[in-house]
């Protein structure tokens, strides 16, 4: 049997929803065009521009070309907190909330003595993560962003967590190493493990929205220009979208003033807020909120006596 080659559709933004959910269903990626305006990603571009130089700066050698993240590629994390106005104006596109509300907002029931109760979810932001991949870089390893919620997948009936959407800052092609995706791999048994050759590229236009559910399977392709070459630098700029039941009853980080919690042991902190999740979640500027939050300047921290860090 001749397995036909998977593809990744494009529609425009504009496209009616159905179509645009459709497709998502069937193969859980697709590409919007004209999401955003070039003047509008060019202007967030330049502003992204500093806080690239910053985290290229803050880099240590060594961390480099290691982990989850494939070599020559520098990310900043909070991109809504370093670039807010231009961020902001992204997310309020009413597809990108029609997406979330479809994939994100799940109905759950129980039973409320002899009644059943339904319930609605939501979502929320979960990160925004600016990135700029450049020639020389390296496949990444293909994965599934849904799994930094930390809920087992178990096969095709498990829902998706995340719904990961991602702004074209540049025209992205196999040759700056697009995005790889494996379209349908949301429906695959969770005892298949994904291969390269399962994969298609992500290409679009400058402006354009990739939006692939967290469940589908996907890795960042190698980027084989030639430095200097239009289009060298992979400028992407990635909305995560989750589940808003992902998060803490109280806001607790909230409460108190920062002189009270300069005061509270690093457990406490922990429980709190103040660190990342065992997921990484929860994170500030991709790092533990007691580390880089203004209010905790200078915390001295003291023992842990219950648990480690
Ligand atoms: O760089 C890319 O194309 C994809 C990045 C990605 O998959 C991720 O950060 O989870
Ligand atoms: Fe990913």
């Amino acid at each position: 049997m001749v397995q036909a080659t998977p593809t990744v559709q494009t529609v425009p933004a504009s496209a009616p929803i159905e179509e645009i959910l459709d497709i998502l269903h069937r193969d859980g990626v697709i590409v919007l065009s004209d999401y955003a305006t070039e003047e509008e990603v060019d202007a967030l571009t330049a502003k992204a521009i500093p806080h690239f130089e910053k985290a290229e700066k803050a880099e240590k050698p060594a961390e480099k070309f290691k982990g989850f993240r494939a070599s020559n590629t520098t990310v900043f994390y909070d991109l809504i907190g370093a670039v807010p106005e231009d961020t902001s104006k992204l997310l309020q596109r009413k597809v990108w909330h029609q997406v979330m509300e479809e994939f994100l907002s799940p109905e759950t029931w129980e039973w409320y003595g002899d009644k059943k109760e339904t319930r609605k979810g939501s979502y929320w932001l979960h990160t925004s993560i600016a990135y700029k991949v450049g020639p020389g870089a390296g496949r990444q390893v293909l994965h599934r962003d849904s799994n930094s919620s930390m809920v087992q997948r178990t096969g095709p009936e498990s829902v998706p967590t995340m719904v990961s959407t991602f702004i074209a800052g540049v025209d992205v092609t196999e040759k700056n190493g697009g995005t790889r995706v494996i379209p349908g791999s949301h429906l695959w048994p969770q005892d298949r493990s994904p291969k390269q050759e399962d994969c298609c590229t992500v290409e679009m236009k400058k402006g354009s929205l990739g939006i692939w559910l967290g469940n589908v399977f996907h890795g960042a392709g190698a980027n084989t220009c030639e430095e200097g070459e239009e289009n060298s630098l992979r400028y992407i700029y990635g909305l995560f979208a989750t589940s808003d039941n992902f998060r803490q009853g109280e806001n607790t980080v909230l409460t108190n003033k920062p002189e009270e919690y300069m005061k509270m042991t690093p457990e406490v902190l922990k429980v709190l807020g103040f660190y990342k999740g065992s997921a990484g979640t929860g994170a500030l500027g991709g790092k533990h909120p007691k580390d880089v939050w203004k209010g905790l300047e200078g915390y001295q921290g003291g023992e842990w006596i219950y648990q480690q860090k």
